[in-house]
């Protein structure tokens, strides 16, 4: 069994294209799409807002690595650049979750380490799924522990779809 979450983010250019072609890319193993969410950036580099979701992906023949070389793959469709870290980016594809594995391979350190923190990864990922666990946890519970301003700045934007 393969099951992944994947998290997607955009903030340049025409930013629902852009989360349309990570959808895309993973088309033939796709299980379900949240809803997009507008986010304020997070991290140190001041840019502008991002738009979110969170793909459930299922393919029983995939590796974990496979997850990531398709994530890299969906980035390089939308021209993806890498320059700064945690900088603005065409389109941001992170491997949450595959099947609740535990690594710490900077490569593929799983689960993603800074997601039990992100509201904008757990709120489209309870959306998509309402019994998602990570680590253990539910992941609802985590994002009731968010601190409010957090969870408030994750607004849903139903007029935007993705198909
Ligand atoms: N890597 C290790 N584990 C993983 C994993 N689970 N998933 C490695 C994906 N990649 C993983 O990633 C750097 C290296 O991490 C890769 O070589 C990969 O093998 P990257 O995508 O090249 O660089 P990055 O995305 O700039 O760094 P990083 O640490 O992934 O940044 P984040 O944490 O993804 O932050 N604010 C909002 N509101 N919404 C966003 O989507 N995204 C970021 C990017 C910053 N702020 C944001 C958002
Ligand atoms: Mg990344």
């Amino acid at each position: 069994m393969s099951r992944a979450v994947l998290s997607i983010g955009s903030n340049l250019g025409d930013r629902v294209a852009r989360l349309q072609l990570a959808v895309d890319a993973v088309s033939p193993w796709l299980v379900q799409v949240s809803p997009i969410y507008e986010t304020p950036p997070w991290g140190p580099v001041p840019q502008h807002d991002y738009l979110n979701a969170v793909l459930l992906v299922r393919d029983d023949t995939a590796s974990e690595r496979a997850w990531l070389d398709r994530a890299h793959a969906a980035e390089r469709a939308a021209g993806r650049t890498r320059e700064l870290r945690w900088g603005p980016r065409t389109l941001d594809v992170d491997v949450i979750d595959v099947d609740g594995i535990v690594s710490d391979d900077p490569r593929l350190t799983l689960p993603h380490p800074r997601a039990a923190e992100r509201a904008f990864v757990l709120i489209p990922w309870l959306a998509a799924d309402p019994d998602a666990r990570l680590s253990g946890r539910a992941v609802a519970e985590l994002v009731d522990e968010l601190a409010e301003p957090e969870r408030a700045g994750v607004q849903l934007r139903p007029e935007l779809v993705l198909r």
